[in-house]
Order: structure tokens, then C-alpha cells, then sequence
């Protein structure tokens, strides 16, 4: 799984570590070459304060070697946020298309190789055609679904699915909800009222909500990460499409400034290409040194 992993960050940051590797090959860090660096760290999205914050730290690095003072610089960074294996009760939020439905897919096939039990409940009842799609991967996953009816208020379908999770004692209950944009008020109370659902009916169980953003929008993720969690409390995010373009160093911006982890990358259409974030991994890959 991590050799999967790595080869899903090394197209991500392919440019990247190029980069850092020609303006390092003097083997010498000076002024010239931490603007340099800082520039690179702006281009792959990784948000003025935190790369600020980088060239600060790495100026203040007693370690001979730039690349892996740069790593050290990284790894302290991402190390102290980690993410904690989720609960019982997994709900995915996130924008549209951002790879909610796809994520649940995944998840369950993740969790199904662990040997849990999994129900997975189709909440996202504004378009017909979301039902279906999750609808087809649970078939072809063999994993039983909850759906409601169109139009019907999603914590109706979390009730449900609540009461099927207990009635039958799965191990872990996935909850796909419907896209919506974080400053869209009454549709962040909905989840509010997701959440409550889950709590009256099984209050002794954890509920994890993990935040899903596509990893190719860059800067405007870490906004989105922002927003969404002052409004429902996000445990950790699913960073998606690492298998596309997107530059990824809003990754380090968001552990950073909000200190909110990775939880997850997926890196394809196919249920298999999803991997737990590794910290050590993602900076070597990143940088192209020896973890
Ligand atoms: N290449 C690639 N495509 C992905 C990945 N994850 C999701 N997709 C694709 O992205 C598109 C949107 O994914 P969905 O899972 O439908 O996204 P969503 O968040 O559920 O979308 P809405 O329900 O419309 O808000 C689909 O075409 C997926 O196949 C990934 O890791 N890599
Ligand atoms: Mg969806």
C-alpha cells in the first residue's frame, strides 16, 4: 500500500522535487537560493505563511544538507498532527464533485479488507443520479446500502440507516452526503442535523467526519477547509485526485495553519486506490530524499 502511495505523490510532485533538487545541487543555502525555494513553495500552493515559515525554519537548521534539512523542516511540521483511526460512524462532507461518493466507495472496500462489517447510507438525496452511483459501487463491492427517497431530508435516511447499523451490528457505518458549498448556511445546519441524528441513536458510538477536497484546486482548499470546519467539526480530510495535476502543497498549509489532519489520498477511479496518509512518505516523496 505505501509503494501505491508514493507512486500517487511522485506524479503529484514530480515538478516539485525537481525543483528543490536543481536549487540544491550546490549543496550551499544562501539567500539567493531560499528565495528560490520560497517561490517554488508559493507556485505548488503552499499559502504565503507557511512557506514563510519553511525558509524561517530552515534558516535556523544546523543540519549540512539542505535536502535533508528541508525534510526535517517538513516532517516537524506534519508529525505532531495526526490523524486518529476513525470511529464507528464515518460521515464525508466536502463541495460537489470534490470525490465524496467515490471516497465512501473506497472506504468500504478498505474496511471490508480489514474484515468489518460495513452499511453504507446513500444521504445525498437532492439528485437522483448520486443515489444510483453509489447504488452501483455498493453492488459491485457487495455492501449493503440505505437510500431514501428524492427529495427526502437526509437525516431521514441517517435515521435509518442508525437503526439498520444497530439492528445488525455492522462494524463501521459510511454516510455520503450531498455537495455543498461551506457558505451555504442552512445546508451546514443540515449537517448539524446529521450529526445529532447519529448521537440520539447511538450515543456511544464515535462519529468521524472527514472533510473530502479534490487536491487539484490548490490554495482555494485550504479556504474551503477553513469554512467548513467553523461549522461542523471536520476530524480529518480526504485528499483526492493526488493521481491528477494538483501541486499539493496546500497539504502543508493546512496541517500547519489549522491543524487538521490528513487522513486519507486517493488516487484513481478504481476502489482499491485509496491509502491512510503517511507524514514520512509524502515528504520524501515530495523532496525526493531517502526517508
Ligand atoms: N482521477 C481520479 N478521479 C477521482 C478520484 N476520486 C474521485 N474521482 C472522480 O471525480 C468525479 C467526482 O467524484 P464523486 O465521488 O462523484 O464526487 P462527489 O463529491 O460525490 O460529487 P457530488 O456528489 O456531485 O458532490 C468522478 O468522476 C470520480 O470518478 C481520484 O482519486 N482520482
Ligand atoms: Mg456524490
Amino acid at each position: 500500500m505505501f509503494k501505491r502511495f508514493t507512486s500517487a505523490f511522485s506524479t503529484l510532485y514530480n515538478t516539485f522535487s525537481s525543483s528543490i533538487n536543481a536549487i540544491f545541487s550546490l549543496g550551499k543555502v544562501d539567500a539567493t537560493t531560499l528565495a528560490h525555494l520560497e517561490k517554488i513553495l508559493l507556485q505548488a500552493d503552499t499559502g504565503v505563511a507557511t512557506s514563510q515559515k519553511i525558509i524561517q525554519e530552515l534558516k535556523k537548521s544546523s543540519c549540512e544538507n539542505p535536502t535533508n534539512a528541508l525534510s526535517d523542516v517538513l516532517r516537524t511540521m506534519l508529525s505532531p498532527v495526526t490523524y486518529n483511526p476513525e470511529g464507528d460512524i464515518i460521515v464525508l462532507v466536502g463541495i460537489n464533485g470534490a470525490g465524496k461518493t467515490t471516497s465512501a466507495a473506497k472506504l468500504a472496500a478498505l474496511f471490508q479488507t480489514q474484515k468489518k462489517s460495513v452499511l453504507l447510507a446513500a444521504a445525498d438525496t437532492f439528485r437522483a443520479a448520486a443515489v444510483d452511483q453509489l447504488k452501483l459501487w455498493a453492488e459491485c463491492l457487495n455492501i449493503p446500502l440505505i437510500v431514501g427517497l428524492p427529495q427526502q431530508d437526509p437525516s431521514a435516511v441517517v435515521y435509518q440507516a442508525c437503526a439498520d447499523y444497530k439492528k445488525n451490528n455492522y462494524n463501521k457505518l459510511i454516510i455520503d452526503t450531498a455537495g455543498r458549498l461551506q457558505t451555504k448556511t442552512h445546508l451546514m445546519k443540515e449537517l448539524e442535523k446529521i450529526h445529532r441524528t447519529i448521537t440520539k441513536q447511538l450515543s456511544d458510538k464515535k462519529i468521524t467526519t472527514l472533510l473530502v477536497i479534490d487536491s487539484m484546486l490548490g490554495q482555494n482548499s485550504f479556504e474551503q477547509v477553513k469554512l467548513f470546519n467553523e461549522s461542523t467539526k471536520i476530524d480529518g480530510i480526504i485528499l483526492t485526485k493526488t493521481d491528477g495535476t494538483g501541486k499539493g502543497g496546500m497539504v502543508l498549509s493546512i496541517v500547519d495553519t489549522l491543524k487538521i489532519p490528513i487522513a486519507y489520498v486517493t488516487f484513481g477511479e478504481q476502489a482499491d486506490q485509496i491509502a491512510l496518509f503517511d507524514a514520512n512518505t509524502f515528504v520524501s516523496s515530495l523532496i525526493n530524499s531517502e526517508a
